[in-house]
């Protein structure tokens, strides 16, 4: 089978979606080639008639495939009423910044690049010598000549991210660069929200089958997308079908907290309990009861929501995207880099929570499911893998605690990178994800969540 490209677009069959004329220059500089940014800032950009050059950091797997097919794939989106396949034109080039570092500099200095955007994972904030170096240098390179203004737009999972990503390259600028950069360079935020599972034999199958020709880039996602952007750019940008605001913040911590918080407690309810997928771990008796109170009595009222959402609402929504069986999003690769991703999904709710002298025990269940799947093993007996930049850490941590519950919990919990004082100290906290803790050793997910 031939593969998808600019010369077998005329020939796709015409119930899939394709772009229009497609742009033949990138305004865009995107770093990071996941599934995620192919399934959303791809998408919006296609048909603006700005086109994005995306630079993989590492594996040139997915950039060499999109190459192969002139920047084109496709994206399958998962609806109740079947599948709808779209071929998105907005790629319009790729880079391999590991071996072509001085192009994505010189790309990142160059006046024809409007937006640099980022979906690099919470992790690559922290690493001085990854994706803030590369970006400090191109600065620098394009402060040097006075470069047009820039906007760096971070997409990943972090609160406040603009201010996170600016905090992680500003240390790294020499003094006349930070003294442009002051003038013609931005950090806005966003919040960014699609289900988009990571790409599977199955995604690329069910494209080559629709489309006719194999496509080695599909992704696949849910109906749902969301963008809510910090309007604070430098220079041009484009039209995007998102909602541009002056507050993020309020949007983000809803998101976080509710979605990603809830998702990773039945990522580790469910990869413990031995369910595949996050629908999957939903229909376990007692878990969609659990989350909705999880919602209710303990998300929701740690958050001030943004203009006329009810968190409650929202939460009832994200629990039906999350049972939409179309979508195969593993609860292994969700669970993946928790030491990342809890600090601002479970601990910033549980700080609120304990401020406001509100209960804290429903939430310590996803801080003992975490603490379980870090000492690795399932329900079951089988091992469990601990994919995170700090398992080192965290496996010593619990082996030193021993076989104790109690001392399981303190252990994690006295891990400072990860879990920020009050919560580190509060004692509640410790009392309930001990009891938790020793539910699930002697009863396992299943029970634990039927007696919840
Ligand atoms: C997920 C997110 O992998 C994860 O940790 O919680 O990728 C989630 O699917 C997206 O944020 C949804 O917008």
């Amino acid at each position: 089978m031939e593969s998808l490209n600019a010369k077998t677009l005329a020939d796709v069959p015409g119930t899939v979606r394709v772009p229009g004329t497609r742009p033949d220059r990138a305004g865009i500089l995107h770093i990071g080639a996941g599934a995620f940014h192919r399934a959303h800032q791809a998408v919006y950009t296609d048909g603006t008639g700005w086109g994005i050059t995306v630079a993989a950091p590492r594996s040139r797997e997915v950039i060499d495939a999109l190459a192969a097919q002139d920047g084109l794939y496709t994206v399958a989106t998962l609806g109740p009423e079947g599948t709808e396949l779209r071929v998105v034109g907005s790629i319009v080039d790729t880079l391999h910044i590991a071996t072509e570092e001085e192009r994505a500099l010189d790309l990142i200095a160059a006046d024809e690049t409007h937006v640099v955007t980022l979906t690099v994972t919470e992790k690559a904030y922290r690493d001085p010598h990854g994706v803030p170096g590369l970006l400090a240098k191109g600065l620098a390179r394009r402060a040097e000549h006075g470069g047009a203004p820039l906007t760096i737009l971070s997409c990943d999972n972090l609160p406040d991210n603009g201010a996170a990503t600016r905090a992680a390259v500003e240390p790294l600028l020499d003094e006349a660069t930070r003294a442009w950069a002051e003038q013609h360079v931005t950090f806005p935020s966003s919040m960014v929200d699609r289900i988009v599972p990571a790409s599977t034999r199955a995604t690329f199958d069910r494209a080559a089958e629709t489309l006719g020709y194999v496509d080695d880039a599909a992704v696949e996602a849910e109906p749902f997308t969301q963008w809510v952007i910090e309007d604070r750019f430098a220079g041009p940008r484009p039209d995007w079908d998102a909602t541009f605001t002056d507050d993020v913040a309020g949007w983000e911590r809803l998101k976080l907290r509710t979605l990603n918080g809830v998702h990773s407690t039945l990522a580790y309810l469910g990869a413990l309990a031995g369910a595949e997928t996050i629908s999957e771990t939903l229909a376990l008796t007692g878990a969609r009861n659990f989350a909705e109170r999880l919602i209710a009595d303990q998300i929701a009222p740690s958050l001030t929501p943004p203009d006329r959402t009810d968190p409650v609402a929202y939460g009832h929504e994200v629990l039906e995207r999350f049972a939409n069986p179309g979508i195969r999003h593993r609860c292994l690769q969700i669970a993946m880099d928790g030491s990342q991703k809890l600090p601002q999904r479970l601990f910033g709710t549980i700080a609120d929570l304990a401020e406001a002298g509100r209960p804290i025990g429903l939430i310590a269940l996803p801080l003992a499911a975490w603490i379980r799947f870090c000492a690795g093993r399932a329900d079951d007996g089988s091992a469990l893998p601990l994919d995170d930049p700090l398992a080192g850490p965290l496996r010593q941590s619990l082996t030193a605690a021993g076989d104790h519950p109690a001392a399981q919990v303190g252990a994690i919990l006295g891990v400072r990178q990860v879990v920020p004082e009050p919560v580190a100290s509060n004692h509640e906290l410790r009392l309930a994800a001990t009891a938790w803790l020793v539910d699930l050793d002697r009863l396992g997910v299943a029970r634990t969540l039927e007696n919840a």
